[in-house]
C-alpha cells in the first residue's frame, strides 16, 4: 500500500499533500521492523504548508513514540500539522502520552492514519479534539492497519500466536526439483529480504523435512540486528533430532525449542541437553498437533512464529487455517511436474480444501521485486 492518493487512504476530506505525507508516515513507521514489538511500528511526519520540517519513527520498545521523536526534531512546532500512522496515545505507558506532548507542543492539527485499539492508549483523537486541535482520523479499513502492523492488530481471542509461513516457489507452484536436498530458489537479495522478515518474529518453525534436508541456522544475519533474537522452533515427531544441528548449536543464540510426541520426550531431551526445550505433543494428521503446539509456545510467551517450511508443515496449518499471512516468494523459473508441490496433497491438507481457506485472502501491501524475484504478501481476511 502506498498511500499516494486520497482513495488509497481512505480519506474523504484529505488533500493530496495529506495523503502523501500519511504516506510518508506509515512508511517511516515501517523503519522499526525487528525492534519495536510488542508495540506498533508508528512513524510521524511535522509539517508545515505541506512541507516536511521533521521525521521520526518509534525506534525501539520502550522508547520514545514517533510523534514525540519527531517534534524533538523541531524547535517549534506551534501551528504546524503532526501527521502520524496511529492514533496518539492517551495514556501513560512506559513513556508519556503523545496527546500531551502534542498539546504542549501547540500543534494546530493531528492527521493520524490507524485508529489506536488499545482502551487504555485509545481516544487520543477526541481528547485532542476536545482540546481544540483540529484532529482528523482515522482513515481506511482496520484490514489495512493490520496490514502494516499485523502483530499489533492480531485478535488476542484467537489464543494462538499470530502465524505467518514464508514460501520460495517456483512459477509452477514446486518449492525444489526432489525431496530431501537443500536447494535455492530465489536470489541473495530475496533470501536477505526473508533475514530481514525474521528479525520481526519472536520465532522461526520448521518442519522436519526442513531441517532435515537443509539444517538452517535459523538466525537473522542480515541489516536489522532484531531487538530480541527468534526462537529456533523444530518439529521432531519421530524424535531424531541431532545436537549438531545448526538452529540448536548456534552460539549465543537463543535456546531452541523441539515438540516431539510424548513416546520421544525423554530420550530427546537426554540427547539434547542444554542444547533445546523439549516439549512433548500429541500426534496428529499424520504429524504433530499443531494446534497445541501454538498453544504452547503462546503459553511461553511467543507471540509471532514464522513458519519457514516446509511445503507439508506449511500446508497442514494452512488447511487447520491457522495461518495469518503469506510471504511468498515468487522465483521466476519452471521446476516441471516431478518438482516438490508447495502445497501438497497428503496428510496436511489437499489443494483442494485450500481453495476454501484462501477465499478472502488479500494482497494488501504492494509486490516488491528482490532482484529477479517477486515477494508477494497475502493476509487472511478478518
Ligand atoms: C503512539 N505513538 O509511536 C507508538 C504508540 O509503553 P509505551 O509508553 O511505549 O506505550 C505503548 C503503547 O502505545 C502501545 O501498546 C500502543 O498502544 C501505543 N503505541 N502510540 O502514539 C507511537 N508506538
Ligand atoms: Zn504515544
Amino acid at each position: 500500500m502506498s498511500l499516494a492518493s486520497p482513495a488509497e487512504c481512505g480519506g474523504a476530506g484529505l488533500s493530496d499533500v495529506d495523503c502523501r505525507l500519511l504516506g510518508r508516515a506509515v512508511e517511516l513507521g515501517r523503519l522499526g521492523w525487528g525492534r519495536v514489538h510488542p508495540n506498533p511500528m508508528v512513524g510521524a511526519v511535522v509539517a508545515r504548508e505541506g512541507r516536511v520540517v521533521a521525521e521520526a519513527h518509534h525506534e525501539v520498545f520502550g522508547g520514545p513514540h514517533a510523534e514525540v521523536l519527531a517534534l524533538h526534531g523541531v524547535g517549534d512546532a506551534r501551528g504546524a500539522t503532526v501527521y502520524s500512522s496511529l492514533e496518539p496515545c492517551s495514556h501513560r505507558g512506559k513513556t508519556p502520552p503523545c496527546t500531551e506532548a502534542l498539546l504542549k507542543a501547540g500543534v494546530a492539527r493531528v492527521v493520524y492514519w490507524a485508529g489506536e485499539p488499545g482502551d487504555a492508549a485509545g481516544g487520543g483523537g477526541a481528547w485532542l479534539a476536545r482540546r481544540g486541535l483540529q484532529a482528523d482520523g482515522p482513515f481506511g479499513e482496520r484490514a489495512d492497519w493490520a496490514a502494516e502492523n499485523p502483530f499489533f492488530f492480531h485478535a488476542p481471542e484467537l489464543r494462538r500466536p499470530y502465524v505467518a509461513l514464508k514460501l520460495a516457489v517456483s512459477l509452477d507452484g514446486r518449492i525444489a526439483p526432489r525431496e530431501g536436498r537443500r536447494f535455492w530458489l530465489t536470489g541473495p537479495e530475496a533470501r536477505a529480504e526473508v533475514h530481514r522478515v525474521r528479525a520481526g518474529f519472536d520465532a522461526v518453525l520448521v518442519g522436519s523435512r526442513t531441517w532435515e534436508a537443509d539444517d538452517p541456522q535459523l538466525t537473522v544475519r542480515g541489516e536489522i540486528e532484531p531487538r530480541v533474537a527468534p526462537v529456533p522452533v523444530l518439529l521432531d515427531r519421530s524424535g531424531r533430532a541431532d545436537p549438531g544441528l545448526r538452529a540448536l548449536s548456534g552460539e549465543g543464540g537463543p535456546r531452541g525449542i523441539v515438540f516431539t510426541c510424548p513416546g520421544e520426550a525423554r530420550g530427546l531431551a537426554r540427547r539434547l541437553g542444554d542444547l533445546a526445550d523439549v516439549a512433548a505433543v500429541p500426534a496428529a494428521q499424520g504429524g504433530l498437533d499443531l494446534v497445541a503446539i501454538l498453544q504452547s509456545l503462546n503459553e511461553c510467551g511467543i507471540a509471532t512464529v514464522l513458519c519457514e517450511g516446509g511445503g507439508t508443515l506449511g500446508s497442514a496449518l494452512l488447511a487447520l487455517d491457522l495461518v495469518d499471512r503469506l510471504y511468498l516468494f515468487l522465483a521466476p523459473v519452471l521446476i516441471g511436474a516431478s518438482g516438490v508441490p508447495a502445497f501438497p496433497r497428503g496428510p496436511g491438507g489437499d489443494p483442494e480444501s485450500l481453495v476454501r481457506v484462501f477465499r478472502g485472502w488479500r494482497s494488501r501491501l504492494a509486490p516488491v521485486r528482490f532482484g529477479n524475484d517477486t515477494l508477494v504478501v497475502l493476509d487472511r481476511g478478518a
